[in-house]
This record gives structure tokens, sequence and C-alpha cells, in this order.
């Protein structure tokens, strides 16, 4: 059984991963637009994840017996100055949501909630790599500044990523 302050917590949590669902699609959108497939692609894929994040927290509030309650998303920007622009605010969104899992965590520690401390611990592993994986190819943006041939290179790389997964081209981009 699920006390409420940590019911309330997870479910604003799911919104959280709802509305990065909704940020990462909106930077598809954007990327599409700017005729670049690859990191559209890659978008796309972060969403997916974004998505079964968000399913696992509803899942587990299920389990604990607890009750998912959904509310409105929030508008996502939808325009950015350039292509490092919007992987700039990708790698800022999730030091913020790194943040909210840490408040959460705590959350979880005052009320002596184990078994949700214990879920929370693989948001924390995950967030590690999202903010890596986000500041690596950002780093990759700043290397090659305005020039298109070594943006379209970074493009076909991106476009190499699996759907959903979150663990391909991104995590090869941050190795190299
Ligand atoms: Fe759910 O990890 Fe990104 O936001």
């Amino acid at each position: 059984m699920l006390k409420e302050p940590v019911e309330d917590a997870l479910n604003e949590q799911i919104n959280a991963e709802l509305y990065s669902e909704y940020v990462y699609l909106s930077m598809a959108a954007y990327y599409e637009d700017e005729g670049l497939p690859g990191f559209a692609s890659w978008m796309r894929a972060q969403a997916e994840e974004e998505h079964a994040h968000a399913m696992r927290i509803y899942d587990y509030v299920n389990e604990r017996d607890g009750r998912v309650t959904l509310a409105g998303l929030d508008d996502p920007p939808t325009e950015w100055a350039d292509p490092s622009d919007a992987f700039r605010t990708a790698y800022e969104h999730e030091v913020a949501i790194s943040e909210r899992i840490d408040d959460l965590v705590a959350l979880a520690r005052a009320e002596n909630d184990n078994a949700t401390e214990n879920m929370l611990q693989w948001f924390v592993a995950e967030q590690v790599e999202e903010e890596a994986t986000a500041q690596a190819i950002l780093d990759k943006l700043k290397h090659v500044g305005d020039d298109g041939p070594g943006l379209l290179m970074i493009d076909q790389e991106l476009g190499e990523r699996g759907g959903g997964d979150g663990d391909l081209a991104g995590e090869e981009l941050a190795e190299e």
C-alpha cells in the first residue's frame, strides 16, 4: 500500500515522463522540418523511451494498490534557434528530471518506503545514461558548429539508433 504523499509524487512523475515524451516528439517534428531525419528518428525513439518510463511507474503504482490519476500535459516548446539548441534543451531537461528523481528518492526514504526507493534506483541509473548521452551528442554538435557536412554525419549516426531502447547510436557517440 502506497502512502498518499508517495502516491501523489509518483503520479506527478508519470506526468513528467509523459511530458518528456511530448518534448521529444516536438523536437522530432522540429528536426524533421529542418531536413535532419536522423535527428528526428533519434528523438522519436527517445519519446518512446519516455513513454516506457511513464508506464514503468504507472504499473508500479497499480501493483502497490495505489491509484493512477492522469493530469493534463503542458505545451512543449516547439521552436529552437538551431539543431544544437534543441539538444541543449534536451540535456537541460534531463538534468531537471534527474533532480526530480533525487527528490522522489528522498521522499521515499522519509516515508520509510523501501519498495518505492528500490524501484526508483532504476531511474537513478537511467538518468546517468540519459544525461551522458545528451551531453555527448551536444559536445559533438559544438565541435561541428555550422559545418554542414559535419552535421549531416551526426544526422546519419543518430539515424542508426534503434526504436525506443535508448542505448544505440547515443551510446556509441558517447563512447567515441
Ligand atoms: Fe525519463 O528520462 Fe528522460 O526525461
